[in-house]
């Protein structure tokens, strides 16, 4: 997938297992072309990659950031502990339980350090591509008209009777 030079949302995600379901971020963000960018960035295995990421963001021209992790989904927070930027979280469904604890890791944050947590699986991470998008549309009214045609081509597309598949 391409990549813009000045990126305005950052995708993040635990692991390379998680792009299966993050890319439905990164599609959404082509589809209403929202410069992005996308890397694998780990509470865990690469804490130090994870600070750096964080506290760099905003001065790189980051808006939003968009962090998907699995299990004990520790990076959505941490990463929202170290920058003011919104994030938001995306639960991925972990083969042991099924992404109830990425949800819950992700969700209970305390009280004064937000996380925007989505649905567990690729329709939180479509969601996140979405929200980011909204949220950038606020200060950009031709990305507010392409997100808006987005969701009309949607309406468009529900059929009024159902068919046999
Ligand atoms: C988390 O552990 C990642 O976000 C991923 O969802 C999960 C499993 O990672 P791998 O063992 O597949 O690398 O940190």
């Amino acid at each position: 997938m391409a990549e813009a030079a000045t990126p305005l949302v950052g995708i993040i995600m635990g692991s390379q297992s998680d792009w299966e379901t993050m890319k439905e971020a990164a599609l959404i963000l082509e589809a209403l072309d929202v410069p992005h960018e996308t890397r694998i960035v780990s509470a865990h295995r690469t804490p130090a990659r994870m600070t750096e990421y964080a506290a760099a963001a905003k001065g790189r021209g980051l808006q939003v950031i968009i962090a998907g992790a699995g299990g004990a989904a520790h990076l959505p927070g941490m990463v929202a502990a170290q920058t003011t930027l919104p994030v938001l979280g995306v639960p991925v469904e972990s083969k042991a339980l099924k992404g109830m604890d990425s949800l819950l890791s992700i969700v209970q944050m305390p009280g004064g350090v937000p996380v925007g947590t989505l649905a567990i699986g690729k329709a939180g991470a479509k969601n996140a591509g979405l929200m980011a998008a909204a949220i950038l549309a606020n200060g950009d009214d031709a990305l507010h008209s392409r997100l808006a045609a987005w969701r009309e081509t949607q309406t468009g597309s529900v059929g009024d009777v159902p068919v046999d598949s």
